[in-house]
Protein backbone atom coordinates (compact mmCIF):
# COMPACT_ATOMS: atom_id res chain seq x y z
CA UNK A 1 0.00 0.00 0.00
CA UNK A 2 1.24 3.61 -0.66
CA UNK A 3 2.75 5.37 1.62
CA UNK A 4 0.33 8.30 0.92
CA UNK A 5 -3.24 7.47 -0.53
CA UNK A 6 -5.98 9.43 -0.52
CA UNK A 7 -8.21 6.28 -0.82
CA UNK A 8 -6.90 4.96 2.76
CA UNK A 9 -8.93 8.29 3.75
CA UNK A 10 -12.45 6.52 3.28
CA UNK A 11 -10.87 2.85 4.37
CA UNK A 12 -13.27 0.66 6.76
CA UNK A 13 -12.23 0.80 10.23
CA UNK A 14 -11.55 -2.78 10.46
CA UNK A 15 -8.55 -2.28 7.49
CA UNK A 16 -7.53 0.91 8.97
CA UNK A 17 -6.77 -1.34 12.55
CA UNK A 18 -4.69 -3.86 10.45
CA UNK A 19 -2.64 -1.34 9.09
CA UNK A 20 -2.50 0.34 12.14
CA UNK A 21 -0.83 -2.73 13.69
CA UNK A 22 1.46 -3.69 10.80
CA UNK A 23 2.96 -0.03 11.25
CA UNK A 24 2.96 -0.02 15.06
CA UNK A 25 4.94 -3.27 15.29
CA UNK A 26 7.17 -2.11 12.62
CA UNK A 27 8.28 1.20 13.85
CA UNK A 28 8.42 -0.28 17.59
CA UNK A 29 10.81 -2.30 16.47
CA UNK A 30 13.02 -0.04 13.95
CA UNK A 31 13.36 2.62 16.86
CA UNK A 32 14.26 -0.11 19.92
CA UNK A 33 16.64 -0.84 17.16
CA UNK A 34 18.10 2.74 16.39
CA UNK A 35 17.29 5.08 18.86
CA UNK A 36 19.38 4.62 22.23
CA UNK A 37 16.80 6.51 24.22
CA UNK A 38 13.94 4.64 23.25
CA UNK A 39 16.05 1.10 23.47
CA UNK A 40 16.39 2.66 27.26
CA UNK A 41 13.13 3.83 27.62
CA UNK A 42 11.93 -0.12 26.68
CA UNK A 43 14.79 -1.56 28.85
CA UNK A 44 13.37 0.69 31.92
CA UNK A 45 10.01 -0.57 31.59
CA UNK A 46 10.97 -4.30 30.99
CA UNK A 47 9.22 -4.02 27.58
CA UNK A 48 11.08 -5.36 24.00
CA UNK A 49 9.68 -4.55 20.88
CA UNK A 50 8.01 -8.31 21.03
CA UNK A 51 5.43 -7.00 23.91
CA UNK A 52 3.75 -4.46 21.38
CA UNK A 53 1.76 -6.90 19.04
CA UNK A 54 -1.07 -4.34 18.01
CA UNK A 55 -2.22 -1.67 19.60
CA UNK A 56 -4.10 -2.93 21.90
CA UNK A 57 -0.75 -2.93 23.92
CA UNK A 58 -0.04 0.84 22.97
CA UNK A 59 -0.36 1.61 26.76
CA UNK A 60 2.52 -0.47 28.05
CA UNK A 61 4.97 2.26 25.85
CA UNK A 62 6.12 5.13 28.13
CA UNK A 63 5.09 8.51 26.88
CA UNK A 64 7.86 10.76 25.09
CA UNK A 65 7.42 14.60 25.97
CA UNK A 66 9.26 17.49 24.75
CA UNK A 67 11.85 17.57 27.43
CA UNK A 68 12.86 14.57 26.18
CA UNK A 69 13.27 16.11 22.64
CA UNK A 70 15.21 19.21 24.89
CA UNK A 71 17.74 16.11 26.50
CA UNK A 72 18.49 14.60 23.04
CA UNK A 73 18.70 18.20 21.37
CA UNK A 74 19.80 18.45 18.95
CA UNK A 75 19.69 14.85 16.93
CA UNK A 76 19.41 11.79 19.52
CA UNK A 77 15.64 11.12 18.65
CA UNK A 78 16.87 10.70 14.87
CA UNK A 79 16.30 6.93 13.75
CA UNK A 80 18.55 7.45 10.49
CA UNK A 81 21.87 8.04 9.88
CA UNK A 82 22.35 11.79 9.94
CA UNK A 83 23.63 11.71 6.07
CA UNK A 84 19.74 10.14 5.00
CA UNK A 85 18.57 13.59 6.92
CA UNK A 86 17.46 15.99 4.14
CA UNK A 87 15.50 18.56 6.17
CA UNK A 88 15.46 20.21 9.31
CA UNK A 89 12.85 22.47 11.20
CA UNK A 90 12.40 23.59 14.33
CA UNK A 91 10.25 24.78 17.31
CA UNK A 92 10.98 26.77 20.13
CA UNK A 93 11.59 25.10 23.39
CA UNK A 94 10.62 25.95 27.29
CA UNK A 95 14.46 27.36 27.77
CA UNK A 96 15.13 28.90 24.88
CA UNK A 97 17.00 25.23 23.05
CA UNK A 98 14.32 24.78 20.18
CA UNK A 99 12.92 21.21 19.17
CA UNK A 100 14.73 20.03 16.48
CA UNK A 101 12.75 17.87 14.02
CA UNK A 102 14.54 15.89 11.22
CA UNK A 103 12.98 14.86 7.93
CA UNK A 104 14.05 12.12 5.13
CA UNK A 105 13.09 12.51 1.62
CA UNK A 106 10.32 10.13 1.93
CA UNK A 107 9.42 11.97 5.07
CA UNK A 108 8.95 15.32 3.17
CA UNK A 109 7.01 13.01 0.53
CA UNK A 110 5.08 11.96 3.25
CA UNK A 111 4.14 14.75 4.27
CA UNK A 112 3.73 17.14 1.56
CA UNK A 113 0.91 14.11 0.78
CA UNK A 114 -0.41 14.98 4.27
CA UNK A 115 -0.81 18.33 4.10
CA UNK A 116 -2.22 17.68 0.52
CA UNK A 117 -5.28 16.10 2.18
CA UNK A 118 -6.29 18.77 4.72
CA UNK A 119 -6.41 21.41 1.53
CA UNK A 120 -8.30 18.90 -0.83
CA UNK A 121 -10.80 18.16 2.29
CA UNK A 122 -10.80 21.87 2.67
CA UNK A 123 -11.80 22.57 -1.36
CA UNK A 124 -8.52 23.75 -2.60
CA UNK A 125 -7.81 22.19 -6.02
CA UNK A 126 -5.26 22.62 -9.09
CA UNK A 127 -7.30 25.39 -10.00
CA UNK A 128 -6.93 27.61 -6.93
CA UNK A 129 -4.03 30.26 -6.42
CA UNK A 130 -2.88 29.95 -2.69
CA UNK A 131 -0.91 33.22 -1.02
CA UNK A 132 1.19 31.39 1.90
CA UNK A 133 1.67 33.86 4.62
CA UNK A 134 3.24 31.62 6.77
CA UNK A 135 6.79 32.15 7.93
CA UNK A 136 9.13 30.35 5.65
CA UNK A 137 12.12 29.16 8.20
CA UNK A 138 12.73 26.98 10.53
CA UNK A 139 8.52 26.79 11.54
CA UNK A 140 7.10 24.10 9.49
CA UNK A 141 4.39 26.16 8.64
CA UNK A 142 5.64 27.87 5.39
CA UNK A 143 7.56 24.84 3.83
CA UNK A 144 4.83 22.63 5.01
CA UNK A 145 2.03 24.33 3.52
CA UNK A 146 4.39 24.97 0.72
CA UNK A 147 5.06 21.64 -1.01
CA UNK A 148 1.56 20.13 0.22
CA UNK A 149 -0.10 23.08 -2.02
CA UNK A 150 2.31 21.77 -5.02
CA UNK A 151 1.13 18.12 -4.88
CA UNK A 152 -2.44 19.42 -4.87
CA UNK A 153 -0.94 21.82 -7.83
CA UNK A 154 -2.45 25.00 -7.28
CA UNK A 155 -0.66 27.98 -8.12
CA UNK A 156 1.69 29.35 -5.43
CA UNK A 157 2.36 32.97 -3.83
CA UNK A 158 4.90 32.23 -1.38
CA UNK A 159 4.77 35.64 0.54
CA UNK A 160 5.65 34.30 3.42
CA UNK A 161 4.67 36.29 6.85
CA UNK A 162 4.33 40.20 7.23
CA UNK A 163 4.14 43.19 5.15
CA UNK A 164 0.60 43.44 5.03
CA UNK A 165 -0.18 45.97 2.12
CA UNK A 166 2.09 44.45 -0.03
CA UNK A 167 0.12 41.00 0.38
CA UNK A 168 -3.10 42.24 0.30
CA UNK A 169 -2.10 44.12 -3.42
CA UNK A 170 -0.25 40.69 -4.73
CA UNK A 171 -3.69 38.47 -3.53
CA UNK A 172 -5.44 41.20 -5.58
CA UNK A 173 -3.42 41.53 -8.45
CA UNK A 174 -3.07 38.00 -8.70
CA UNK A 175 -6.47 37.00 -8.20
CA UNK A 176 -5.55 34.72 -5.50
CA UNK A 177 -8.48 32.07 -3.87
CA UNK A 178 -6.87 30.57 -0.84
CA UNK A 179 -5.10 32.41 1.56
CA UNK A 180 -2.88 30.17 4.08
CA UNK A 181 -1.93 31.49 7.69
CA UNK A 182 -2.66 31.68 11.22
CA UNK A 183 -5.81 32.87 11.73
CA UNK A 184 -4.72 35.91 13.63
CA UNK A 185 -3.37 37.23 11.04
CA UNK A 186 -6.09 36.47 8.52
CA UNK A 187 -8.44 38.35 10.71
CA UNK A 188 -5.80 41.57 10.60
CA UNK A 189 -6.02 40.84 6.69
CA UNK A 190 -9.25 40.97 6.96
CA UNK A 191 -9.42 44.70 8.45
CA UNK A 192 -6.73 46.18 6.97
CA UNK A 193 -8.42 44.86 3.39
CA UNK A 194 -11.16 46.82 5.11
CA UNK A 195 -9.44 49.90 5.68
CA UNK A 196 -7.49 50.03 2.53
CA UNK A 197 -10.95 49.64 0.68
CA UNK A 198 -9.77 46.47 -1.10
CA UNK A 199 -12.75 44.09 -0.39
CA UNK A 200 -14.13 43.99 -3.41
CA UNK A 201 -10.91 43.49 -5.73
CA UNK A 202 -10.95 39.99 -3.53
CA UNK A 203 -11.15 36.61 -5.01
CA UNK A 204 -10.50 34.62 -2.41
CA UNK A 205 -12.88 31.88 -1.80
CA UNK A 206 -11.49 29.26 0.95
CA UNK A 207 -8.69 29.81 3.82
CA UNK A 208 -6.70 27.31 5.41
CA UNK A 209 -5.76 28.35 8.94
CA UNK A 210 -4.03 26.37 11.86
CA UNK A 211 -0.89 27.01 14.40
CA UNK A 212 -2.95 28.92 17.24
CA UNK A 213 -5.92 28.44 18.89
CA UNK A 214 -8.70 30.86 17.43
CA UNK A 215 -12.75 30.73 18.56
CA UNK A 216 -15.93 30.40 16.46
CA UNK A 217 -16.77 33.97 16.65
CA UNK A 218 -12.85 34.85 15.16
CA UNK A 219 -14.00 32.74 12.48
CA UNK A 220 -17.18 34.03 11.51
CA UNK A 221 -15.48 37.84 11.60
CA UNK A 222 -12.60 36.88 9.32
CA UNK A 223 -15.07 35.34 7.15
CA UNK A 224 -17.07 38.23 6.79
CA UNK A 225 -14.16 40.36 6.19
CA UNK A 226 -12.26 38.40 3.70
CA UNK A 227 -15.29 36.58 1.92
CA UNK A 228 -13.95 32.91 2.17
CA UNK A 229 -15.31 29.71 3.70
CA UNK A 230 -12.29 29.36 7.00
CA UNK A 231 -11.19 26.40 7.82
CA UNK A 232 -8.79 25.08 10.54
CA UNK A 233 -6.47 22.26 10.26
CA UNK A 234 -3.75 21.11 13.17
CA UNK A 235 -0.10 19.62 13.29
CA UNK A 236 2.86 20.23 15.50
CA UNK A 237 6.77 19.48 14.89
CA UNK A 238 7.53 16.96 17.01
CA UNK A 239 5.00 14.95 15.11
CA UNK A 240 5.49 16.17 11.47
CA UNK A 241 4.11 19.97 11.20
CA UNK A 242 1.15 20.65 9.76
CA UNK A 243 -0.73 17.54 8.67
CA UNK A 244 -1.58 15.58 11.25
CA UNK A 245 -5.29 16.87 11.41
CA UNK A 246 -7.72 18.94 9.53
CA UNK A 247 -11.33 20.19 8.73
CA UNK A 248 -13.36 18.77 6.03
CA UNK A 249 -16.05 21.11 4.52
CA UNK A 250 -18.27 19.55 7.26
CA UNK A 251 -16.28 21.78 9.77
CA UNK A 252 -17.25 18.90 12.63
CA UNK A 253 -13.68 18.52 14.34
CA UNK A 254 -10.33 17.91 12.76
CA UNK A 255 -9.71 14.43 10.79
CA UNK A 256 -6.86 12.49 12.32
CA UNK A 257 -5.22 11.09 9.71
CA UNK A 258 -5.23 7.53 11.04
CA UNK A 259 -3.18 5.76 8.92
CA UNK A 260 0.05 7.85 9.83
CA UNK A 261 -0.49 8.83 13.28
CA UNK A 262 -2.64 6.82 16.20
CA UNK A 263 -4.62 9.20 18.73
CA UNK A 264 -5.39 8.60 22.37
CA UNK A 265 -6.90 11.08 24.76
CA UNK A 266 -5.27 11.15 28.36
CA UNK A 267 -6.07 12.69 31.92
CA UNK A 268 -3.02 15.17 31.67
CA UNK A 269 -3.10 14.70 35.62
CA UNK A 270 -2.80 10.97 35.89
CA UNK A 271 -1.84 10.06 32.51
CA UNK A 272 -4.83 7.39 32.61
CA UNK A 273 -6.37 6.95 29.01
CA UNK A 274 -9.87 8.14 28.60
CA UNK A 275 -12.59 7.57 26.86
CA UNK A 276 -14.21 8.41 23.26
CA UNK A 277 -15.57 11.72 24.06
CA UNK A 278 -14.18 12.53 27.23
CA UNK A 279 -11.38 15.73 27.02
CA UNK A 280 -8.12 15.43 28.10
CA UNK A 281 -4.77 15.71 26.50
CA UNK A 282 -3.61 14.24 22.87
CA UNK A 283 -0.99 12.04 22.85
CA UNK A 284 0.04 11.01 19.24
CA UNK A 285 2.42 7.95 17.93
CA UNK A 286 3.76 8.08 14.25
CA UNK A 287 3.45 5.30 12.22
CA UNK A 288 5.47 6.42 8.84
CA UNK A 289 8.15 8.96 10.09
CA UNK A 290 11.72 7.61 9.06
CA UNK A 291 14.10 9.95 10.76
CA UNK A 292 12.13 11.17 13.85
CA UNK A 293 9.14 8.70 14.79
CA UNK A 294 7.68 9.51 18.01
CA UNK A 295 5.63 6.61 20.35
CA UNK A 296 3.35 8.27 22.46
CA UNK A 297 4.12 11.82 22.31
CA UNK A 298 2.65 13.99 24.92
CA UNK A 299 1.25 17.20 22.97
CA UNK A 300 -0.14 18.97 25.87
CA UNK A 301 -3.27 20.17 23.62
CA UNK A 302 -6.65 19.44 25.09
CA UNK A 303 -9.38 17.88 22.96
CA UNK A 304 -11.58 15.15 22.43
CA UNK A 305 -11.92 11.98 20.05
CA UNK A 306 -15.45 11.00 18.11
CA UNK A 307 -15.78 8.24 16.06
CA UNK A 308 -19.51 8.56 14.77
CA UNK A 309 -19.35 9.04 11.21
CA UNK A 310 -18.76 12.18 9.09
CA UNK A 311 -21.41 13.18 6.20
CA UNK A 312 -17.73 13.49 4.20
CA UNK A 313 -17.27 9.92 3.72
CA UNK A 314 -14.06 10.20 5.68
CA UNK A 315 -14.01 7.63 8.14
CA UNK A 316 -11.19 8.81 10.45
CA UNK A 317 -11.84 10.14 13.54
CA UNK A 318 -12.41 13.49 14.61
CA UNK A 319 -10.71 15.58 16.98
CA UNK A 320 -12.53 18.78 18.94
CA UNK A 321 -10.85 21.88 17.27
CA UNK A 322 -8.01 22.82 19.89
CA UNK A 323 -8.42 25.96 22.56
CA UNK A 324 -6.41 24.92 25.65
CA UNK A 325 -3.24 23.19 26.78
CA UNK A 326 -2.40 21.37 29.88
CA UNK A 327 0.97 23.28 29.86
CA UNK A 328 1.33 27.13 30.20
CA UNK A 329 2.71 27.50 26.69
CA UNK A 330 1.59 31.06 25.26
CA UNK A 331 1.33 30.88 21.28
CA UNK A 332 1.72 34.62 19.98
CA UNK A 333 1.17 35.30 16.45
CA UNK A 334 2.05 32.08 15.98
CA UNK A 335 5.18 31.43 17.63
CA UNK A 336 5.42 28.66 20.63
CA UNK A 337 6.72 30.86 23.62
CA UNK A 338 7.00 29.16 27.29
CA UNK A 339 7.01 32.07 30.26
CA UNK A 340 9.85 30.24 31.84
CA UNK A 341 11.72 31.43 28.76
CA UNK A 342 10.98 34.57 29.50
CA UNK A 343 12.26 34.63 32.81
CA UNK A 344 15.18 32.95 32.33
CA UNK A 345 16.08 35.86 29.42
CA UNK A 346 15.08 38.33 32.56
CA UNK A 347 17.14 37.17 34.88
CA UNK A 348 20.33 36.44 32.80
CA UNK A 349 20.60 40.54 32.36
CA UNK A 350 22.03 42.27 35.35
CA UNK A 351 20.08 45.09 36.80
CA UNK A 352 16.38 43.45 36.84
CA UNK A 353 14.93 42.00 39.84
CA UNK A 354 13.01 38.69 39.69
CA UNK A 355 9.28 40.63 39.44
CA UNK A 356 7.74 40.71 35.98
CA UNK A 357 4.59 40.41 34.19
CA UNK A 358 3.86 38.72 30.61
CA UNK A 359 0.75 40.60 29.37
CA UNK A 360 -0.54 39.01 26.35
CA UNK A 361 -3.25 41.19 23.91
CA UNK A 362 -4.48 41.55 20.58
CA UNK A 363 -5.46 44.54 18.59
CA UNK A 364 -6.39 45.28 15.08
CA UNK A 365 -6.05 40.90 15.21
CA UNK A 366 -2.97 41.18 16.09
CA UNK A 367 -1.22 39.27 19.30
CA UNK A 368 0.66 42.09 21.27
CA UNK A 369 3.35 40.86 23.74
CA UNK A 370 4.49 43.09 26.07
CA UNK A 371 6.88 42.02 29.05
CA UNK A 372 7.03 44.70 32.60
CA UNK A 373 10.25 43.69 34.61
CA UNK A 374 11.49 45.72 37.90
CA UNK A 375 14.26 47.31 37.21
CA UNK A 376 16.91 47.26 40.63
CA UNK A 377 16.76 50.05 43.14
CA UNK A 378 20.32 51.19 42.29
CA UNK A 379 20.31 51.26 38.66
CA UNK A 380 16.70 53.22 38.90
CA UNK A 381 18.30 55.56 40.94
CA UNK A 382 21.00 55.95 38.14
CA UNK A 383 21.27 58.43 35.19
CA UNK A 384 18.69 57.75 31.86
CA UNK A 385 21.72 56.40 29.92
CA UNK A 386 22.03 53.49 32.17
CA UNK A 387 18.17 52.22 31.88
CA UNK A 388 18.45 52.92 27.67
CA UNK A 389 21.08 50.25 27.70
CA UNK A 390 19.04 47.54 30.50
CA UNK A 391 16.70 48.24 28.11
CA UNK A 392 18.37 47.49 24.58
CA UNK A 393 20.45 44.50 26.31
CA UNK A 394 17.20 43.00 27.35
CA UNK A 395 14.94 43.32 24.41
CA UNK A 396 17.88 41.44 22.31
CA UNK A 397 18.78 38.87 25.47
CA UNK A 398 14.52 38.42 25.24
CA UNK A 399 14.45 38.74 21.02
CA UNK A 400 17.05 36.34 21.15
CA UNK A 401 15.44 33.41 23.35
CA UNK A 402 11.95 33.62 22.04
CA UNK A 403 12.00 34.67 18.40
CA UNK A 404 10.24 37.75 18.60
CA UNK A 405 11.06 41.24 19.62
CA UNK A 406 8.55 42.15 22.60
CA UNK A 407 7.40 45.28 23.61
CA UNK A 408 9.26 46.13 27.20
CA UNK A 409 8.40 48.38 29.77
CA UNK A 410 11.22 48.67 32.37
CA UNK A 411 8.90 49.96 35.79
CA UNK A 412 9.75 51.11 39.54
CA UNK A 413 11.09 48.60 42.16
CA UNK A 414 8.06 47.07 43.95
CA UNK A 415 5.52 48.01 41.46
CA UNK A 416 4.40 44.66 40.33
CA UNK A 417 1.62 43.44 42.75
CA UNK A 418 3.08 40.82 44.69
CA UNK A 419 0.95 37.34 45.44
CA UNK A 420 0.75 35.63 48.54
CA UNK A 421 0.06 32.52 46.66
CA UNK A 422 1.22 31.45 43.39
CA UNK A 423 2.52 34.39 41.40
CA UNK A 424 0.04 35.14 38.57
CA UNK A 425 2.87 36.28 35.87
CA UNK A 426 1.07 35.99 33.04
CA UNK A 427 -2.41 38.11 32.13
CA UNK A 428 -3.87 36.86 28.65
CA UNK A 429 -6.24 39.43 27.92
CA UNK A 430 -7.04 37.61 24.57
CA UNK A 431 -9.21 35.49 26.82
CA UNK A 432 -10.98 38.17 28.65
O1 LIG B 1 2.16 25.14 14.65
C1 LIG B 1 2.41 23.39 13.03
C2 LIG B 1 1.37 24.01 12.17
C3 LIG B 1 1.75 24.91 11.20
C4 LIG B 1 0.05 23.64 12.29
C5 LIG B 1 0.80 25.44 10.37
C6 LIG B 1 -0.91 24.16 11.46
C7 LIG B 1 -0.53 25.08 10.50
P1 LIG B 1 4.44 24.09 16.32
O2 LIG B 1 5.05 25.42 16.03
O3 LIG B 1 5.30 22.99 16.79
O4 LIG B 1 3.75 23.54 15.01
O5 LIG B 1 3.26 24.34 17.35
C8 LIG B 1 2.43 23.27 17.71
O6 LIG B 1 0.57 24.78 18.06
O7 LIG B 1 0.83 21.79 19.98
C9 LIG B 1 -0.86 23.47 19.39
O8 LIG B 1 -0.73 23.92 20.74
C10 LIG B 1 -0.79 24.66 18.47
N1 LIG B 1 -1.64 24.46 17.29
C11 LIG B 1 -1.29 24.03 16.07
N2 LIG B 1 -2.37 24.01 15.24
C12 LIG B 1 -3.43 24.44 15.98
C13 LIG B 1 -4.82 24.64 15.73
C14 LIG B 1 2.73 24.13 14.29
N3 LIG B 1 -5.36 24.44 14.53
C15 LIG B 1 1.35 23.74 18.68
N4 LIG B 1 -5.60 25.04 16.78
C16 LIG B 1 0.36 22.65 18.99
C17 LIG B 1 -5.08 25.27 18.01
C18 LIG B 1 -2.96 24.71 17.30
N5 LIG B 1 -3.77 25.12 18.30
Amino acid sequence: MAIWDPSNETMPRSRLADLQNERLVAVVKRVYDKVPFYRDRFTSAGLTPSDIKSVADLQKIPFTTKEDFRSQYPFGLLAVPKRDVVRIHCSSGTTGKPTVVGYTRKDLDTWSGLVARFLAAAGVTADDTAQIAFGYGLFTGGFGLHYGLEKIGATIVPASSGFTERQLRLMCDFGVTVLICTPSYALYLGEAAVNMGLQEQLKLRVGCFGAEPWTDLMRESIEAKLGILATDNYGLSEVIGPGVAGECTERRGHHIFEDHFIAEIIDPETGQVLGEGQTGELVLTSLTKEALPVLRYRTRDLTALHSEPCACGRTFVRMDRVHARSDDMLIIRGVNVFPSQIETALLEVEGTEPHYQIIVDRAGGMDILTIEVEVNPELFRDEMKAMVALEEALLNRLTNTIGMRPKLRLVEPKSIARSEGKAKRVIDKRKQ
